[in-house]
């Protein structure tokens, strides 16, 4: 079957989930001259896109969807169509007990179960524990046992499988996937050559091809190695605040050893990638991944210490304004977003940290999130959002918990007066920008 199906050309892809990944991903297959049929389980998503009027991700993506839309490329539907190439992109959370949630991979299985036919092939780019391929393509011989197949160690199948994780950055989608290398572990070397023609289409960075298990931790051991390393800056952060050192600073001269590249430390580790994957290694192996485990430990911690260290500069300014209390404590805070500019709130510790600063301080609380319009409903009757400038004017404690770009200007001259916590070094001349 191989044989007969390995030169055949894709022409049309269908991309399971269509969220950060899967579509731009989708997008960008579709003007590379594929028909590009997305499938999602959100109705409003579905309708949103076939109207090309997206506005809900970067502008160049948002322009490329309705580009792509409107010249009959790219469809979403809630039901799956036959296609050449399946990209399963769908979100793998965790459980309570930090063991990956595979539920939304295997419907997607059985979402394009009935669809598949002799030659396709399908691709995992969701992160995924070592082994998710391998169920995946179990889950599908379950579904079609008409189909063959591939197994880790057979030989070639009527289906072709592998995994092909996805390793862009938000806020850089469009240029990272076409650009960045990518990482092929087809179930078999028949599956990797296919998969890697279909890479092809698109990718400019290299595609390197390795055995699924091999490519499957490769994805976790990227982001756990980011995950330990924020850790490590983390941690240096804190003795820096209890030895009174300017942590930017020693940052800035340890650097400048040639072997040493430290990460920065902020209020704790965001976003849906760094903070969850590192539990897909740890929760498979317990024993032995004492320092990823610890790692995440540490970088789960850091929005406690954030806020212990409002309250004790709380306390130091009723100190010195004995006739006040908590109350008249107004307090403003710069970003609410996991990282800088970009609009994503999604496991972001300053969220994370002004949430709970709304429940322990009695106080005003002021936001300046410029890349947002409205505050999240946790914050919307609890704290208000405001202009910089308008900020400052009534702020006693500002707390800097995103380096969003517009906001370095701001301090460059700020009344003394102001009691200022800054996660971010925004007001340190040694921050590296
Ligand atoms: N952060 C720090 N200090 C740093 C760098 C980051 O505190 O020096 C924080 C950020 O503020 C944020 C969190 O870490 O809260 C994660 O941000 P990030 O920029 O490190 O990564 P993500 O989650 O946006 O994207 C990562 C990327 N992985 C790596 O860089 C190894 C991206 O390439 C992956 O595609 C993505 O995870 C993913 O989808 O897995």
């Amino acid at each position: 079957m191989w044989e007969e199906t390995k030169d055949r050309p894709f022409v049309t892809a269908s991309v399971v989930g269509l969220g950060y990944i899967g579509l731009p991903t989708a997008a960008l297959v579709a003007d590379h001259g594929l028909k590009v049929f997305g499938l999602d389980v959100n109705e409003a998503l579905v309708a949103e896109i076939n109207s090309a009027q997206l506005k809900r991700v970067e502008q160049a993506l948002d322009d490329l969807v309705a580009k792509m839309v409107n010249k009959g490329n790219l469809s979403a539907d809630l039901q799956a169509k036959p296609a050449d190439v399946f990209l399963i992109t769908v979100p793998t959370p965790f459980k309570a007990s930090h063991q990956a949630d595979l539920q939304y991979i295997e419907a997607a299985c059985y979402s394009i179960a009935p669809v598949l036919k002799k030659g396709d092939l399908v691709i995992l780019e969701s992160t995924s524990p070592v082994g998710t391929t391998e169920k995946l393509s179990a889950w599908l011989a379950i579904a079609r046992p008409d189909l063959s197949f591939p197994k880790r160690q057979g030989k070639a199948a009527d289906v072709q499988v592998a995994y092909c994780p996805e390793r862009v950055l938000p806020g850089f989608v469009l240029d990272e996937l076409v650009n960045n290398d990518r990482i092929i572990g087809g179930m078999t070397q028949s599956c990797s050559l296919r998969a890697l023609a279909f890479y092809k289409i698109f990718v400019k960075g290299d595609c390197l091809i390795t055995d699924v298990r091999t490519a499957e931790l490769c994805k976790l051991t990227e982001n756990s190695f980011r995950d330990v390393n924020i850790a490590f800056s983390n941690e240096i952060s804190i003795i820096c605040d209890k030895l009174g050192i300017d942590v930017w600073e020693l940052i800035h001269l340890a650097n400048r050893h040639p072997r040493v590249n430290l990460l920065e430390p902020g209020p704790g580790v965001g976003g849906h990638c760094i903070s969850v994957d590192p539990w897909f290694i740890v929760s498979e192996n317990e024993a032995e991944a004492q320092l990823i485990r610890t790692a995440r430990e540490v970088n789960d911690a850091k929005p406690d210490w954030v806020l212990t260290k409002i309250k004790d500069t709380i306390a130091a300014f009723l100190k010195e304004a004995p006739l006040k209390t908590a109350k008249d404590v107004t307090i403003l805070c710069f970003g609410l977003t996991f990282k800088p500019d970009i609009e994503d709130l999604r496991e972001s510790p300053a969220l994370s940290i002004v949430e709970r600063l709304t429940v322990l301080h009695s106080g005003p609380i002021l936001i300046v999130e410029p890349h947002i319009s409205a505050l999240p409903p946790s914050l919307s009757q609890k704290a208000a959002l405001k202009e910089a400038e308008d900020g400052l004017l009534e702020a006693d404690l500002v707390l800097i918990l995103v380096n969003h770009r517009e906001f370095y200007s701001l301090f460059k001259k700020i009344d003394p007066r102001i009691k200022v916590i800054d996660t971010r070094g925004i007001t340190s001349s040694f921050k590296q920008r």
